[in-house]
């Protein structure tokens, strides 16, 4: 990243990274333990460089264990059955509460990379703006005790505009661009800057480390009826769920595509609800905002997705879970998405900024009659409206089918209904899901969920033509 010449490496330092493991991991250099990390989906590292073997060939080793228990982000359980007459000796199957299947292994890019032995280690970039100027707060966090950190943020040309010095500050721009989702009739969108980071030896004035980290100048709020980007109503058009990999984040940055960040806690049931759970998640949701703090992309934090929230110990689980993630990042909506639950007895909405809620009227209800849709959809949406007085995103909708077969009506008979409460408190709609996937074997998952608007190969169903008739059309209105 930064050419040599340009840093004086008095020595270097050695460290391990992986993108994501799942779910319980060990690693070592040649025979040493280096790190454990419990979670998928989410990266970790370790600083290796005593273990390393100077002019030799290294082995790094690391070992995955995916069972999932109660206490694990999703959460599962062992069941053994020890009748003999039944199931073999020693038999048992594993009970997982989530419909994704439960690959395991490395899924992410494994990374070694160097830094001199100081250098800066973390920045946290918070923006606003206002009609005269843009501000950029930034800290850093440096391992060095002597050096000083010069700042300067760089436009999407490379030029520098803007200058600051030390580990925290804010710097002022009086003309500047924002970033803005991508809409169809937008041609200025996901504009990034750059802030330069150059840590210099305060005795010798010799550049240490270098760190460009992007960001982008934007806010985000919400009020009862609308969620605002740069104070503009914003309506998310999509589909969700869990840690994506940091290049499919990097590629929303600079495509203007809006993100709700979810961790993967799926399916959280009553017995999943106690200490250690909670430990585990609030550290998963720590680690979840501090890989995607800076990103403009992200505008929204999922604490999970389909619990019981309607169970009386879930009011106080998920209160701390959401304190955690503001204390985290106060700058962003946080949320959770709505499953078994209902308006008159949920105990997690009270402390969400937004209302996520999935449904499946005519599919796992009322089979085939997309004429109940529409008013089962208001009469639902309404009433968690009126309850709560949030803003609503209707985070899933869909029905599964085979390519070549139509749910083109059924998409549609939620179109109509959507356009009528988005005049109101409705700011989203997700079909579920982008592509068929694999899941469990179940008997309503024939190999996988086919809700998939393309086939798990990426072929378009006719969904996805209606879905992209449909996204062109309001794209065009914002
Ligand atoms: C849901 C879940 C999602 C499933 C979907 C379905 O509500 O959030 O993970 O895939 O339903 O197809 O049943």
């Amino acid at each position: 990243m930064v050419p040599k010449s340009l840093v004086t490496v008095i020595c270097c330092l050695y460290s391990a990274c992986l993108g994501d493991a799942h779910y319980n991991t060990i690693v070592w250099v040649n025979t040493v333990e280096v790190m454990r990390h419990s979670g998928g989906h989410l990266p970790f590292e370790a600083e290796v460089s005593k273990y390393f073997l100077h002019g030799a060939t290294n082995r790094l080793t690391v070992a995955v264990n995916n069972t999932l228990t109660p206490t694990t982000l999703p959460p599962g359980t062992i069941t053994y059955q020890n009748d003999t007459s039944r199931y073999p000796e020693g038999y048992f199957t594993q009970n997982i509460q989530m419909d994704f299947f439960n690959y395991a292994g490395i899924h992410r890019p494994v990374l070694l990379y160097t830094t001199p032995s100081q250098y800066i280690s973390d920045v946290t970039i918070v923006t606003r703006f206002n009609e005269t100027a843009a501000y950029i707060q930034y800290n850093v966090e440096a391992q060095s005790t002597s050096a000083v950190v010069v700042t300067r943020v760089l436009n999407a040309d490379g030029k520098a505009v803007g200058f600051e010095k030390g580990l925290s500050g804010v710097i002022v721009l009086t003309s500047y661009s924002l970033w803005w989702p991508y809409t169809m009739s937008n041609t200025t969108y996901a504009y990034l800057y750059t802030l330069e980071l150059t840590l210099i030896s305060s005795s010798e004035g010799s550049v240490i480390d270098i760190y460009r980290q992007p960001f982008g100048i934007r806010t985000v709020n919400v009020t009862n009826k609308q969620l605002l980007i740069n104070n503009k109503p914003f309506y998310c058009l999509g589909t969700s769920h869990y840690p994506y990999a940091e290049e499919i984040m990097d590629e929303a940055d600079r495509f203007g595509f809006v993100v709700i960040d979810e961790c993967p806690g799926v399916g959280i049931k009553s017995n999943n609800l106690g200490n250690v759970s909670l430990e585990h998640h609030k550290s998963v949701m720590r680690e979840l905002v501090a890989r995607d703090k800076n990103r403009p992309s992200v505008v929204m934090w999922s604490v999970a997705n389909e619990p019981v929230s309607a169970d009386t110990n879930a009011g106080p689980y998920f209160k701390e879970v959401i304190s955690t993630t503001r204390q985290a990042d106060s700058t962003r909506l946080v949320t959770f998405v709505i499953g078994p639950s209902d308006y008159w007895k949920d105990q997690v909405v009270p402390y969400v900024d937004i209302i996520c809620v999935n449904h499946y009227y005519a599919w796992y209800s009322d089979m085939g009659h997309i004429e109940v849709i529409g008013l089962q959809i208001k009469q639902d949406l309404d009433m968690w409206h009126k309850t709560f007085n949030k803003s609503i995103i209707l985070s899933e909708y869909g029905a599964d089918t085979i390519s070549g077969f139509h749910s083109v009506d059924y998409l549609k008979a939620h179109h109509t209904v959507f356009d009528v409460l988005r005049n109101d408190y409705l700011v989203g709609e997700m079909v579920w899901n982008f592509a068929d996937f694999m899941t469990v074997q179940g008997v309503n998952r024939p190999y996988g969920n086919h809700k998939g608007i393309f086939t798990r190969q990426r072929q378009p169903k006719p969904a996805a033509f209606t879905i992209r008739n449909r996204y062109v059309s309001l794209g065009t209105q914002h």
